[in-house]
């Protein structure tokens, strides 16, 4: 029971010759202090998520501090963020956020050597800060929020002591004290390597069982593409989308190039460019979803999935773009939506007079808004809508299952609101959606802008003939003409595929004679109602990039 090798901690033998000077109480080294306390976080940020992905209303505490980061970031770091990350801005925050609460663990591992009480107000802090950013969280419950965080505290303060105990060297009968103490570090290492690993399988499944939530939320829907409707057997009621009395006409064959790196006409949803605040996409249960239209109505409508697609379905290729998009960058995409008029919604409710602002709400408490005249106006009546597919599937969860809008000709942060729940109505002046108070412009219509797809930027081509091509875009109002300019040559036109429509990018091509050399090729776009793409640059922020597309290549 008692057999000292197996239970190095309670030595039974009488040490003989204690060492003269009296030593201090025993406690780790420095360093094995700290990797108790990373350890010891690591342990309990696993705890948070593995709670989080086994219940919902508890959010994932490194979701919502990041969430908390960019809700609370000072205006123009999204620009600056988005710039240098590009897509990668999420995951990049989320590490940091990891990295932040390790880096925390180690100085309370540091401080946990001796006395428990430091630790305890550290990890006390820390829970306090995870608990407070989870609450702010829309599908939080409060008391679950408050229980994963006391959880998430325990464990951490548990694994650190358990640690500290670890890695505490003992008086060991031994006729050399270094190796006695190697037999010590040798342990605590393999031990909390253990307790390390453990803590990043479980976080990873946390994470993984996340992801695998809002994805198997966009399952249980089928049909969409208008013509394959369909149930499904997925468990719960099988929600089917109906055809769609208005389809889509297909694109011609003219509306495409067949040119090597031209951006495809409609762009595939796995391709589709992501931008959102949702550090966790929201995983909705179309169970229990509703779609509410309130504030400045006759009547409050609320609509369940299934009400919703019993209207009628119309299908409309539409392009949306960001606005953080830069000049030749790719935050802008092309699909078919599937969905029901907006405007067909707001009739349900009856907008009263004086509502002269939508603001559209997420299930995670994002709010767009723009003029409700830019919807109801008679020649854009028939085009904005709450999208429930993209190109023929059922929304993507991370396009917004299980409804989104689309609003043409305006970009997406003041319109496409993701995973949407409500629809308020209200004046322009009583309310600012979620990026205004952030700098970004209150009305936001999509710039002219041109793209110059192929050859890329700092390529070497061939001499000869070399075919440039891309796309422009100016929804809703169409682009009448391209026009490409080599070198600081005159603008020629450029030839322009078939339109699917003024809501849709165009794409264009031009062959070009280029000697051998460096030359430069730039592209402006005409709009449809004849205002040429400004060459005059802006940076992204406040209202969208202007200024040409110019690259640089190399003919060899
Ligand atoms: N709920 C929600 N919807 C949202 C956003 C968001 O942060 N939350 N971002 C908007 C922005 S800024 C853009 S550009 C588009 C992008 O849509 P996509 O990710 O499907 O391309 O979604 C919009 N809808
Ligand atoms: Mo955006």
């Amino acid at each position: 029971m008692s057999d000292p090798t197996a239970s190095p901690t309670q030595p039974s033998i009488p040490v003989p010759e204690p060492p003269a000077p009296e030593p201090p109480l025993p406690a780790p080294s420095g360093r094995h202090a700290a990797l108790s306390g990373v350890v010891a976080a690591a342990a309990a940020l696993a705890t948070g998520e593995l709670v989080a992905a086994l219940l919902p209303g508890a959010p994932s505490p490194v979701s919502a501090v990041g969430a908390a980061v960019i809700d609370l970031a000072p205006p123009g770091t999204k620009e600056v963020v988005v710039g240098l990350l590009g897509q990668w801005d999420k995951p990049v925050l989320q590490v940091l956020v990891a990295a932040v609460v390790l880096g925390a663990g180690a100085l309370i591992g540091l401080a946990a050597r001796r006395s428990d009480v430091p630790a305890s107000v550290g990890i006390g802090a820390l829970g306090i800060v995870g608990a407070l950013a989870g609450l702010r969280q829309a599908d939080a419950q409060s008391t679950l929020v408050v229980l994963s965080a006391i959880l998430q505290g325990g464990v951490g303060m548990q694994t650190l002591l358990i640690l500290r105990a670890w890695a505490t060297p003992r008086g060991e009968p031994s006729a050399s004290g270094a190796s006695a103490t190697d037999g010590v570090r040798r342990r605590f290492l393999a031990r909390a390597g253990v307790v390390a690993l453990a803590s990043v399988g479980g976080f990873s499944i946390g994470r993984a069982i996340l992801g695998a939530r809002a994805d198997g939320a966009a399952a249980v829907v089928s049909g969409g593409d208008g013509t394959t409707p369909g149930a499904t057997g997925a468990p719960g009621t099988a929600h089917v989308i109906p055809q769609a009395v208005d389809p889509a006409a297909s694109p011609s064959p003219d509306d495409a190039f067949a040119l090597d790196g031209i951006s495809p006409l409609v762009t595939p949803n796995e391709d589709f460019y992501q931008i959102d605040t949702a550090l966790v996409t929201p995983a909705v249960n179309l169970d229990t979803w509703q779609l509410r239209i309130h504030g400045m109505v006759e009547r409050e409508v609320t609509l369940t999935f299934d009400e919703l697609v019993a209207m009628p379905l119309v299908e409309r290729y539409v392009t949306i773009a960001c606005v953080s998009n830069e000049v030749g960058g790719r935050l802008i995409g092309n699909a078919r939506w599937t969905g029901v008029r907006l405007t067909d919604v707001l009739e349900l409710a009856g907008v009263r007079d004086g509502a002269t602002q939508i603001v559209p709400r997420s299930v995670d408490g994002w709010t767009a808004g723009f003029p409700t005249a830019w919807v109801t106006a008679p020649e854009r009546e028939r085009d904005a809508l709450i999208a429930v597919a993209m190109n023929g599937e059922p929304l993507p969860a991370r396009h917004g299952f299980p409804a989104r809008l689309i609003v043409p000709g305006l970009y997406g942060y003041v319109s496409a609101t993701k995973w949407l729940s409500d629809i308020e109505l209200t004046t322009l002046e009583a309310f600012d959606a979620y990026w205004v108070p952030r700098g970004w412009a209150k009305e936001a219509p999509i710039l002219t802008q041109s793209r110059i797809d192929t050859p890329r930027e700092g390529a070497s081509v061939p001499a000869g003939t070399v075919a440039i091509g891309g796309v422009a875009w100016a929804p809703d109002r169409g682009i009448s003409r391209v026009e490409v300019a080599l070198d600081d040559g005159p603008w020629q036109d450029a030839i322009l595929a078939g339109a699917i429509g003024p809501q849709t990018w165009v794409q264009w091509k031009l062959a070009a004679d280029l000697a051998v050399g460096r030359h430069t090729i730039r592209v402006r776009a005409t709009d449809g109602t004849g205002t040429v793409q400004e060459d005059r640059f802006t940076p992204p922020d406040p209202d969208g990039a202007r200024g040409h597309h110019a690259i640089a290549v190399n003919v060899i």
